[in-house]
């Protein structure tokens, strides 16, 4: 009798234990009491003028709730500030007659609601919830680790419009988040409306076509883009600001500006570059340091960008300037003389200096990228993102700039979640658990550099999504969740937790909510098995597997279902994915069904060689080859195999995996059983094919029919050939 008790007790005491635990990001501290709170078509929230916002955001979830402006503690929400409290820290307490949430600020009463939402079935995202529900009774206090917990997203590579971003916002704002930096400007795109100067947009929110902005990374054949006009930045703004997000608006310079650069080309360096390789387009992308003209054309640009947004800090990039263009122009040598630079890289601190100055005029502090600082050149006060590495941030922070910790290998999610996956891979392969164990103390960062570290943030870069069918939300919800749930734990959670508790926690309580929130997030991929000629597959999500048979198909929830190993002789035939809901898994296959061969190859072109990755290396299979030029109509790329070669599949790819960039945009692809005549296959999509011959082929050839790829190059895989098994 006594064992049962104690059972009992212990298994409730656990099951209290795990339910707080379940709130993402985990809560500072989390007390089970007796009884729960019936949430009844009676409940009321009662609240104060100033956190009405609040009290109206939750009712949108929970429609039956009605407001009320006096306090009556009983069947009643109660929100209410205590100034006691910290920014952003928050209490919970959940009696049988009332729940009340006490914020030290309105950021704070937002988090307190977040988490209460978290304590009710997860239909309360989808505004679906059905009343009564009962709430347990408990004791939450809760406060950040960090002011600063951010979320990065590139609108200028991929167009993403006011009711994206107000998505995204409902999201983050689930997970604590309380801002959200927008890449407004790149090569590719400018997407914020500047009244004294309409052109930004009228011409440069668009590429493609016949517009001077070339077309890259996708939309090659037609004009493509889109931009904010100043209202609907207010109306961003507003709807953040009840969320507790601040909006950080980003203007890269003097970098990264290709796109401003080819609207007003007086930006520029004096003197005429060489554009024979980009079939003459100028792909200059930095401005001139010299020219005084510039400062007051940049000061008007940061005027309306500091008169529009409320946030303190604006963010004026600084990352990956190339400082060759400064080089020739005698305009940037004779300014370094006078200021006795001698390296010329250095320029960017006076181009960076100018614009913070132009900051400080309208009130604003500067925020840049690591590289900006890397000298030490710019105001200590300026605030520093570390995104090239732990190296990178710690060097920031060593330096006393108030530092922004987010190194591309954890914090981009724009990278790999596991090899073969969509995504990049030059930062390196993460997925939600190595982001959520990401560790200050063992990076190397003492309690006295944490002093200056300001948050974390994560960024999701959009080369990519372009050619991911950005009009669904599947490629960007893969990329970012759960990868948000645990770098909003990073930032708002005390310590550092090892991944697989992590994961074990948002697959208990949070894949659920994620789902009710529509959000298309990732699964972990099932691990197969082959032996005794069985293959199985087994997931750590308990998510139902569907496969395909044929070797060629990516199996969706539409496949067949597994329930079992299965006995075959072709393993790799088989292709597996986890899938429930909205979520789902990347495929995966037995390691026969990525094999390769590599028959003799003999590759060559009409654009030439580069003079450093060449095309030896492609036919040795051994890593890609670039051209000396881009492509025009009627260049051609031809791949011999003087033994032949005999394939169940090849893959043939121009420009990097996943990277539509130095591609032949539009081209004819034709293959040869004899080495002389030729038959048209099909034709090259996002830069590449794959093709199924039926029969042994002497060569393949790629021929353009025109449009370029808005680059000076374009780059030549080793084509990947799977044998017939
Ligand atoms: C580097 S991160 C960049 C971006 C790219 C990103 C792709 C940074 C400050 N610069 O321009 O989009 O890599 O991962």
């Amino acid at each position: 009798m006594i064992k049962n008790i104690v059972f009992l007790i212990s298994a409730l005491f656990t099951y209290a234990q795990i339910y707080a635990l379940d709130i993402i990001p985990e809560p500072t501290s989390y007390k089970a009491t007796n009884g729960s709170f019936e949430l009844n078509d009676n409940t009321t929230i009662r609240t104060s003028v100033e956190l009405m916002p609040i009290a109206e955001y939750l009712r949108g979830y929970i429609p039956q709730l009605e407001i009320k402006s006096t306090i009556m503690p009983t069947n009643a929400i109660l929100l209410s500030i205590d100034s006691s409290l910290k920014q952003e820290a928050y209490s919970i307490t959940v009696n049988s007659s009332f729940i009340q949430i006490k914020g030290g600020d309105y950021g704070g009463v937002f988090n307190g609601v977040q988490s209460l939402m978290q304590l009710l079935p997860a239909q309360v995202y989808s505004s679906t919830l059905r009343l009564p529900t009962s709430v347990e009774c408990c004791t939450i206090e809760d406060k950040p680790r960090f002011g600063y917990r951010a979320m990065m997203l590139d609108v200028a590579r991929t167009w993403m419009g006011v009711g994206d971003i107000k998505r995204h916002i409902d999201m983050l704002a689930h997970h604590k988040i309380n801002t959200l930096h927008l890449h407004l400007t790149d090569n590719e795109g400018w997407r914020i409306e500047i009244k004294s100067h309409p052109e930004l947009t009228q011409i440069g929110a668009y590429r493609g076509g016949a517009s001077p902005i070339r077309p890259v990374y996708g939309a090659w054949n037609h004009k493509y883009g889109g931009y904010f006009t100043q209202e609907q930045i207010k109306e961003l703004i507003e709807y953040a600001k009840v969320r507790n997000i601040e909006i950080i608006p980003e203007i890269d310079l003097p970098g990264h500006s290709c796109n401003i650069a080819n609207i007003y080309p007086q930006i520029k360096c004096n003197y005429t570059p060489r554009t024979w390789s980009s079939n003459g387009y100028d792909i200059r992308n930095v401005w001139c340091v010299a020219k005084e003209e510039n400062y007051a054309l940049l000061d008007d640009i940061l005027r309306e960008i500091c008169e529009l947004f409320p946030s303190e800090h604006i963010h004026i990039g600084g990352d990956e300037v190339d400082a060759k263009q400064w080089e020739p122009c005698p305009d940037c040598q004779a300014l370094m003389k006078s200021k006795g630079i001698t390296e010329t890289p250095r320029l960017a601190d006076v181009f960076m200096r100018r614009a913070i100055d132009i900051l400080a005029k309208y009130g604003k502090q500067a925020a840049v990228w690591n590289e900006a600082a890397e000298r030490g050149d710019i105001p200590l006060d300026t605030r520093v993102y570390g995104w090239e590495g732990v190296k990178e941030s710690l060097h920031s922070a060593k330096m006393g700039y108030p530092t922004v910790v987010m190194p591309g290998d954890y914090f981009y999610f724009d990278m790999r979640q596991s090899q073969n996956e969509v995504g990049h891979m030059w930062a390196g392969i993460s997925d939600a658990k190595k982001v959520r164990s990401f560790d200050f103390t063992a990076k190397g960062f003492s309690e006295e550099l944490m002093k200056s570290v300001v948050g974390v943030e994560g960024a999701f870069w959009s080369e990519l999504y372009i050619s991911n069918n950005p009009s669904s939300y599947d490629y960007i919800d893969y990329m970012l969740y759960p990868r948000v749930c645990a770098l909003a734990e990073v930032g708002w959670s005390g310590t550092t937790q090892d991944g697989q508790r992590f994961h074990d926690r948002l697959v208990a309580e949070h894949y659920p909510r994620m789902e009710q929130m529509g959000i298309g997030f990732r699964l972990s991929p099932p691990v197969l098995k082959y032996s005794g000629g069985m293959l199985s597959a087994t997931n750590n999500d308990g998510a139902p597997i569907y496969y395909t048979e044929d070797g060629i198909t990516t199996p969706t929830s539409e496949s067949k279902l597994y329930t079992g190993a299965i006995a075959t002789q072709k393993p790799h035939l088989y292709q597996f994915a986890s899938a429930k809901g909205t979520a789902k898994s990347k495929s995966v296959a037995h390691s026969s069904f990525a094999r390769t061969i590599r028959p003799k190859l003999t590759t060559t072109t009409s654009m030439g060689e580069s003079t450093k990755a060449k095309l030896e290396r492609v036919n040795a299979y051994s890593a890609f080859a670039n051209t000396a030029r881009t492509s025009r109509a009627g260049d051609w790329i031809l791949y011999e195999f003087p033994e032949g070669a005999v394939g169940r599949e090849f893959f043939i790819q121009t420009g990097h995996q996943h990277l539509p960039k130095t591609i032949i945009p539009n081209a004819e692809v034709f293959t040869s059983a004899d080495g002389s005549t030729f038959t048209k296959v099909g034709e090259l999509k996002n830069g590449s094919i794959t093709i199924r011959p039926t029969e042994r082929i002497q060569a393949i050839k790629i021929v353009s029919t025109g449009g370029d790829d808005g680059t000076n190059f374009v780059t030549i895989q080793p084509p990947k050939i799977k044998p017939i098994l």
